[in-house]
């Protein structure tokens, strides 16, 4: 059974007194039960809101390097992430794959990044509108899991949390409709049980792209939908926890 994972992923907003009113809020409010919740913030923030929020609650950051340290002004290796207790790193949003020019060998190196630290990497995955139109959305998404899952060991696959999150739902209030997402998500698990049977009844497949509490439950209550990757609607403290108790 896969434990339903709610991540926020605050992009670059938030501040320290936002980290501030969710510490106080998630630690107030009774989670619900079996739900694995988790914020992905901003690198400045991350200390304090692992220092400040409650243990059951991961921390996570939003890209990491692919080197583990040098002369390389500006990045933050994924062993300074580890030093501070962050739990995983997302690797591949779209957003790092088109605005930062991210490709297949860029991802697949910081997920290997993340993973030699002991970092859970959540590996994004999701086409674009014009690929959606040109019936490309599978070759598209399994195109960028392979590249990853190829290049990595049986052990290394286990340690993976995928999300699908179509492009053309992320940041512009559209949402892929559950069915839509559904099927996305069950050739994910299928593709994933071509190497192994097991790993596809284990690894966590969230929907990312516009998830907010109007939505959350349908598209949570998919049989392949394990959690959501929240963008917006996990900047405001009470969305993010309406949207948790969804998954409960
Ligand atoms: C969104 O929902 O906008 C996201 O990109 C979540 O990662």
């Amino acid at each position: 059974m896969r434990a339903p994972l709610i991540a926020g992923n605050w992009k670059m907003n938030g501040s320290l007194e936002l980290v501030a009113t969710f510490a106080e809020e998630l630690s107030r409010t009774a989670l619900p039960g079996g739900v694995e919740v988790a914020l992905m913030v901003p690198f400045p923030y991350l200390e304090v809101a692992r220092s400040r929020l409650p243990e059951t609650v991961g921390v996570g950051a939003q890209t990491l390097s692919d080197q583990p340290s040098g002369a390389f002004t500006g990045e933050v290796s994924g062993g300074m992430l580890a030093d501070l207790g962050v739990q995983m790193v997302l690797v591949g949003h779209s957003e790092r794959r088109t605005l930062y020019r991210e490709d297949d060998a860029a991802v697949l190196a910081r997920v290997r990044a993340a993973l030699g630290v002991g970092l859970v990497p959540v590996l994004c995955l999701g086409e674009t509108l014009e690929e959606r139109d040109a019936e490309r959305t599978e070759a598209v998404v399994l195109g960028q899991l392979e590249a990853v899952l190829d290049a990595l060991t049986a052990d290394e696959r286990q340690r993976l949390v995928l999300a699908y999150e179509p492009v053309w739902a992320i940041g512009t209030g559209r949402t892929a409709t559950p069915d839509q997402a559904q099927q996305v998500h069950a050739a994910i698990r299928a593709r994933l049980a071509s190497y192994d049977a097991q790993l596809a009844e284990t690894t966590k497949v969230l929907y990312g792209g516009s998830m907010k509490p109007s939505n959350a439950v349908e598209l949570l209550a998919q049989p392949d939908i394990d959690g959501g990757l929240i963008g917006g609607a996990s900047l405001q403290v009470d969305d993010f926890l309406a949207i948790c108790h969804s998954a409960g």
